[in-house]
């Protein structure tokens, strides 16, 4: 194994120097001296960087409070874990929230490093982790938000998302085998026929396959988002049983990105350039050779045979007489008192399943039909739509300047305002799913959507001003494919006209009456 500790520190870049002198993880048994000293005291390296291998993130835009990113295995929470959740953010009033994620995970704003430890302990109570969320470790693992549920379902996927998520992070305790990646990493698990993990975006990707009649998943590997390069997941040409196959094929492939990842250039170390570099034949061979038995050739076709749902509305389960109810959380933006009603409603009208989704919303299971009509009344869905306008329904923002030190420009608040205006001039038939990202990060996935906007500085009358690439052509669901830049440095003044026009012209929307300024 050649893990960067075993290498002379000095030829290695900041990060695997950062790395090679102390693993993150073991900063888990300093948490108590931390919260003695406070967050100004503390040696920089373990507070900007190594507490991320514990989920907490320095904001240098709030200094003082830090964001806790979660782990949310497929998205699946308990109104208990929802209560503890929001007990947690409230203690830190307008400073307290809860940014549902595009990896469908929670991320948990205004955080004292003092309160660390004992918000831990009320994790750990609770069933919950943050570990290995950050730096170079596996990110949330996505499954689809209605398995278990869903009448259309191929495999339940949730207890092997659960599997994978223990062998990576020890049960939760973390674990060093993995706190050491070239890079970040991520993996989905579908079983579901409308590919509602964005299996084509991820490291490792499972989506559903019949091999010899029998149901399990072709795997793709490669898939990333970067600010140098954006590459779509491709077939590993391998089959897998949804059983434990999946769990091993998972190790080993960690185990091989972890031993032969590049590591001397940040912007060329996930997975891909491996794949590059060896080509997916060698790779192939390598991962059989690494899991210690000979594993299938891909099936011949995949069952994504849908386009994506969005899961906002109600549906009837597979199981008779219980429906599902997805509700729309504008930009994924929760605050406490709303983390409270979700819990209750969860309690009053399901069995205190909540579930969250890729598009940063939530949805509400196991709902008895006698139920239903007193769950619509309630007030929260005034907020939170069922049947949201055709643009809010859709729409998809990254964290950006508000709390992210990265971002070039502002993205919830501004995406969430300029869709209202639009909705209050158009007629739009359909939904448009627009994205936003606060840089080229593309934490928001604008080449996922049908128009994405990434955030960027441009010039204006002799200015530097906020501005973005424009980005069409995403395509999700069967048939999957990224979009590309197709217009540079619109400055996000001017922003409303365009997208009104590319509405009006593409998108079948039309002026509403009394309406006249411009197009
Ligand atoms: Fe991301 C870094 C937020 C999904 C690509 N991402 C960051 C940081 C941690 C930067 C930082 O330290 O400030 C952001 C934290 C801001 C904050 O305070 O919230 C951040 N990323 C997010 C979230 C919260 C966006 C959101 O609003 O939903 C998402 C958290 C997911 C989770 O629960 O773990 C998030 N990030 C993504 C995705 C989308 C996905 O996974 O489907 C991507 C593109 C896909 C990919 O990774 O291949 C993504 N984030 C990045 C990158 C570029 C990675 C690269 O290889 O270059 C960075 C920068 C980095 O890692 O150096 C980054
Ligand atoms: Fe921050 Fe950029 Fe990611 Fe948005 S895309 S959360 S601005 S790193």
């Amino acid at each position: 194994m050649t893990l960067a500790t075993e290498k002379p520190t000095t030829s290695l870049n900041k990060f695997e120097k950062i790395k090679a002198e102390k693993d993150g993880l073991d900063v888990k048994n300093q948490l108590e001296d931390f919260a003695q000293m406070g967050w100004e005291a503390m040696d920089a390296s373990d507070r900007d960087y190594r507490l991320k291998w514990l989920g907490v993130f320095f904001r240098p835009v709030t200094p003082g409070q830090f964001m806790v990113r979660m782990r949310m295995p497929h998205g699946v929470m308990s109104s208990l874990q929802m209560r503890v959740l929001a007990e947690i953010v409230e203690r830190y009033g307008e400073d307290g929230n809860a940014d549902i994620t595009t990896r469908q995970n929670l991320q948990l704003r205004g955080i004292r490093i003092e309160d660390i430890p004992d918000i831990f302990n009320r994790f750990k109570a609770a069933g919950m982790t943050s570990v290995q969320s950050g730096m170079d470790n596996v990110r949330n693992i996505t499954g689809s938000p209605v398995s278990g549920i869903d009448k259309h379902e191929l495999i339940d996927t949730q207890e092997l998302v659960q599997k994978v998520q223990d062998m990576i992070t020890n049960t939760g305790e973390g674990n060093p085998a993995f706190s050491n990646l070239p890079r970040k990493f991520n993996i989905a698990i579908g079983g579901c026929p409308d590919n509602s993990i964005h299996a084509e975006i991820n490291d490792i990707a499972f989506i559903p396959a019949y091999k010899n009649g029998e149901i399990g998943f072709n795997v793709l590997v490669g898939g990333f988002f970067s600010a140098k390069r954006c590459e779509a997941a491709i077939p590993l040409n391998m089959w897998v049983p949804p059983n434990d196959d999946v769990v091993e094929l998972c190790r080993a492939i960690l185990e091989i990105y972890r031993d032969h990842g590049p590591r001397a250039n940040r912007q060329k170390s996930r997975l891909m350039w491996l794949i590059d570099e060896w080509g997916v034949e060698k790779f192939r061979a390598k991962v059989e050779q690494e899991v210690g038995k000979p594993l299938a050739e891909a099936a011949e076709k995949d069952e994504i045979v849908w386009e994506k749902r969005d899961h906002l509305g109600v549906f009837p389960q597979k199981q008779a007489g219980l429906n599902f109810v997805g509700f729309n959380v504008p930009v994924g933006r929760l605050f406490a008192p709303e983390m409270f009603e979700l819990a209750r409603l969860a309690e009053v009208y399901g069995n205190g399943e909540i579930r969250l989704t890729v598009e940063q919303n939530v949805i509400i299971p196991n709902i008895p039909d006698s139920r239903l009509e007193a769950l619509l009344q309630e007030p929260l869905l005034e907020k939170f739509r069922i049947d949201p306008a055709p643009l809010t329904r859709s729409l998809v923002s990254c964290t950006g300047a508000q709390f992210c030190n990265f971002a070039l420009i502002e993205t919830k608040n501004r995406a969430l305002a300029l869709v209202q205006e639009l909705e209050a001039e158009l007629e739009i038939p359909k939904t448009v799913r627009i994205h936003w990202t606060g840089c080229p990060n593309s934490c928001g996935q604008p080449q996922v959507a049908e128009i994405g906007l990434m955030g960027t500085k441009t010039r204006k009358n002799g200015q530097t001003v906020e501005g973005v690439d424009l980005y069409m052509g995403g395509k999700v669901g069967k048939d999957a494919h990224l979009g590309s830049c197709v217009q540079k440095g619109i400055p996000c003044e001017d922003l409303k006209p365009v997208l009104r026009q590319l509405l009006v012209e593409q998108f079948e929307a039309k002026l509403k009456p009394g309406i006249t300024h411009g197009i």
